[in-house]
């Protein structure tokens, strides 16, 4: 079976035939999707994926509003397509199979270009053979900078995610049945930036800016800072422009897979004092995930020097003329073995968006969740009929959450909305990107078992 039989139809057509309209900048890098090994533990482990032999994927920088060129390439004998979370960029770059492009097979290049609209940390992930991809390191952190330098002294990136290993260093199998039809499958060595508790010297009394990253395939991180006077400055990307409460040891910030956070932190002053990022695993003791040790003299700087982020260029929904639109999350009534495809399958539909599964890769005649119309404002209502938890992703769209039954919730702009056990939330947006987006669940086992789907924008 050829991929262009799996074709969605004129939609998904027009995306790949409008590949054309992009140039192959002559001078950009390619980032060469290939296999690696690397000592997450203290002996090397193999099998890894990522851009380079023996290295986590590194972060890609751009700035807002200048143009970005990243060529892929995939050297994998697996199909593969790359997705950029949270970048609000055109419909035909966002790297999801069928929907956005063709699969990439080995050996092909696919010229991702684009212009990042917004600044903040993002990240980068493939959105074809997801699970194996993934699971074995393909994630990795963008920066996209502001036009304007925010006064920070140094930058700290924190990539964090599991891996799941044996004994020997070597990967267990990314999944099971178990965990996809439950929470996910966790893994059991937890990493920032692949490293075990890894040390990054700033300068002492110096303003950091640190941007923490969930890219885990499943674990919701529960974090704090210790030892540091900090505070949140944004979000999913987004500028935090509201006062948010520190999160701390009792009472930690939920950051899901996919979802970032920003802190602007004052160094301590003292040399070799540190500050620590603190996560918090069921059933075990609170863990260093990261540290920043301050060396040199002090520069004793303060955090009110720093000026407030400027916002992104975001359109703020019309509440009083959005139309309303529902969405369940739950359990698939159907159940039935999903269509195995190029893009890589578990094998089981157990999870639906409005009581259907994505049935695979290329889902013909699962029509768009929802049509929304070219600027108009939206309320989506999430329903999580589960007892798990669903960070729900949305591509090439920022909402803001407007209420929950549940809970107080800050109106953060965001991509990726953490559903918890029997939650409901409204969000609310305007459609200002047309295309046909994923939407879908970032628990990956949720995802590839049925809990995806897509919303168009005409
Ligand atoms: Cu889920």
């Amino acid at each position: 079976m050829k991929r262009r039989d799996f074709l969605l139809g004129s939609t998904a057509a027009a995306g790949a035939l409008g590949l054309s309209g992009f140039s192959l900048a002559a001078n950009a890098p390619e980032l060469v999707i290939q296999p690696a090994r690397f000592a997450l533990r203290d002996q090397m482990t193999d099998g890894m994926v990522s851009l380079s032999p023996d290295a986590p994927p590194p972060i890609l920088y751009g700035k807002q509003g200048e143009v970005m060129r990243l060529p892929v390439r995939n050297t994998l004998p697996d199909y593969t397509a790359m997705h950029w979370h949270g970048l609000r960029i055109a419909n035909q770059m966002d790297g999801v199979p069928y929907l956005t492009q063709m699969p990439m097979g080995e050996g092909e290049v696919f010229p991702y270009e684009f212009t990042p609209p917004d600044a903040g940390t993002y990240w980068y992930h493939p959105h074809c053979m997801t699970m194996d991809q993934m699971a074995h390191g393909l994630t990795g952190v963008m920066v996209i900078a502001e036009a304007e330098h925010p006064g920070f002294d140094s930058e700290q990136v924190i990539n964090l995610r599991d891996f799941r290993l044996d004994e020997d260093n070597q990967f267990l199998p990314a999944y099971t049945q178990r965990g996809a039809a439950r929470a996910g499958t966790f893994g059991n060595v937890q990493t920032a930036n692949w490293l075990q508790a890894p040390v990054y010297d700033h300068a002492a009394g110096g303003l950091v800016r640190l941007r923490v990253v969930n890219t885990d395939t499943t674990r919701i991180y529960k974090l704090h800072l210790e030892g540091a006077e900090a505070r949140i400055i944004a979000w999913d990307g987004h500028p935090v422009d509201i006062e948010v409460p520190m999160p701390s040891a009792q009472d930690p910030l939920l950051v899901g897979p996919g979802q970032r956070v920003d802190f602007a932190v004052t160094m301590p002053g003292g040399e070799g004092q540190t500050v620590t990022l603190m996560a918090k695993l069921p059933g075990q003791p609170l863990r260093a995930m990261a540290e920043l040790r301050a060396i040199g003299p002090s520069s004793a700087r303060d955090l009110r020097e720093l000026r407030p982020l400027p916002a992104n260029p975001v359109a703020r929904p019309d509440l009083n003329k959005a139309e309303p639109h529902e969405f369940v999350f739950g359990w698939t009534p159907e159940g039935g073995e999903p269509n195995n495809g190029f893009c890589g399958s578990l094998g089981y539909n157990f999870w639906s968006i409005n009581r259907t599964p994505w049935p695979g890769d290329a889902a013909e005649g699962t029509g768009p969740l929802a049509t929304l119309e070219m600027g108009k404002s939206y309320v989506l209502r999430l329903r999580n009929e589960s007892p798990n938890l669903h960070p729900i992703h949305l591509h090439g769209l920022v909402f803001v959450p407007i209420n929950s039954n549940l809970r107080r919730l800050p109106p953060l702009l965001t991509d990726t909305m953490l559903l918890l056990r029997g939650e409901v939330v409204e969000i609310a947006l305007v459609a200002d990107n047309p295309g046909d987006w994923a939407f879908h669940c970032h628990v990956i086992e949720h995802q590839k078992t049925g809990l995806a789907g897509f919303i168009r924008v005409v």
